[in-house]
């Protein structure tokens, strides 16, 4: 495309909404009753805008982080629709407060957004813009800190739908009630079910050594975050002292968060956040370094854009699914047999709903 034609950013549009959950996701560290997300639309200069969504964890959080974003677009307005080149550019801006907390969170939102306004202008879907193809991904299911039998209900409810991977939030006060949660969803799910164990960071590095021992028996595919998610020695020493795999990667923010959890052997595998980790941008630079070391790469939530990001990923691994942000979308992502399916809608496939987006803004 000729230079002067190259579309142009314009401008942002930024809602927030408060989408409530069915039932509240318990963790070892804490309760999610709600999403708070920030909802960024990105308009350029040939009419066509790209979307994205930001998670901010905690109401508390919303309105800043949506405050955030629409204070940036005066620095990008007039710029060419180029998210490599606005990314170096606002790390470059930003460099001295830093990259972190809220302000990655906005950088993400407008990252993502840029790359979905790209796709879309060139009506191509973000998987075929990104030099890939679509493909299924293997989704698991998430069970929250339920209890035993709580546990076992959610494993079943899970493989009626035909997941074949589900993962149970543990860290209960003793080993042998996170033994029982994990045989209770055995029972419930059989053999062939992969059952993951999320920590939530809980435990210190020794009290996970000894909990691993009792663990490594039980055929878990990964134990989460079972100490500190920066505290890369800590898991480092988990990791050596476990047979079960270790899985970190949602709280790393950027990709320098990763290379040195990498570098200090803290994860055997890796599932980045989209967002933390610097959105489409970010997770490219993720995806090819877990490629460069062989590791397997799974995600954090954002079920739509991570199944096409993990297209996108030549050591693919798993997709968590969770469906806590469907109300907002007109096309959930679907899942057929387990497995992630995208069809060619263009972009990164997320359109609002809104009615609901009006129904839940903050
Ligand atoms: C998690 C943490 C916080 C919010 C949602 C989910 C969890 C996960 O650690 O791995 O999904
Ligand atoms: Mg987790």
């Amino acid at each position: 495309m000729h230079k002067d034609s190259s579309p142009t950013i314009q401008g942002f549009k930024v809602r927030a909404v408060r989408v409530p959950m069915t039932e509240p996701h318990k963790t070892a560290s804490g309760v999610i009753t709600e999403s708070p997300l920030v909802l960024t639309d990105i308009l350029t200069d040939t009419g066509i805008s790209g979307h994205s969504i930001v998670f901010t964890y905690t109401p508390a959080a919303l309105k800043p982080t949506a405050g955030l974003i629409q204070n940036f677009e005066a620095l990008v307005q007039g710029d060419a629709l180029a998210p490599a080149e606005v990314e170096q550019k606002l790390a470059k801006r930003f460099r001295l407060l830093g990259p972190q907390g809220l302000v990655g969170i906005a950088l993400a939102a407008i990252d993502m957004a840029l790359w979905d306004a790209l796709a879309r202008v060139h009506s191509m879907p973000l998987v075929r813009l990104l030099g890939e193809v679509e493909k299924p991904v293997r989704a698991y299911g998430a069970i929250g800190y339920d209890g035993v039998k709580g546990s076992g209900n959610g494993a079943e409810s899970w493989a009626k739908r035909g997941f074949t991977g589900v993962k149970a939030k543990i860290g209960y006060p003793t080993v042998q009630e996170d033994v029982a949660v994990v045989r209770a969803i055995r029972k419930a799910a059989g053999d062939d079910m992969a059952i993951m164990v999320d920590y939530n960071q809980c435990l210190t590095p020794t009290e996970a050594v000894e909990r691993l021992r009792v663990l490594d028996d039980e055929g878990l595919t990964w134990v989460e975050e079972p100490t500190l998610a920066h505290d890369y020695a800590g898991h480092a020493l988990v990791a050596r002292e476990a047979r079960t795999p270790i899985q970190c990667g949602e709280n790393w923010w950027g990709t320098l968060d990763m290379m040195h959890a990498i570098e200090a052997q803290a994860s055997d595998f890796v599932m980045p956040d989209v967002m933390k980790i610097g959105g489409v941008s970010g997770w490219l630079r993720a995806a090819t370094i877990a490629q460069t070391k062989n590791i397997r790469v799974s995600n954090h939530l954002w079920p739509e854009i991570s199944t096409r990001l993990l297209c996108c990923t030549p050591t693919a691994h798993w997709l968590e699914y969770a469906d806590w942000w469907n109300p907002i979308l007109t096309e959930p992502l679907r899942i057929e047999k387990g497995m992630a399916i995208i069809d060619d809608a263009i972009g990164s496939g997320m359109e609002w709903n809104e009615d609901a987006v009006s129904r839940f803004s903050a």
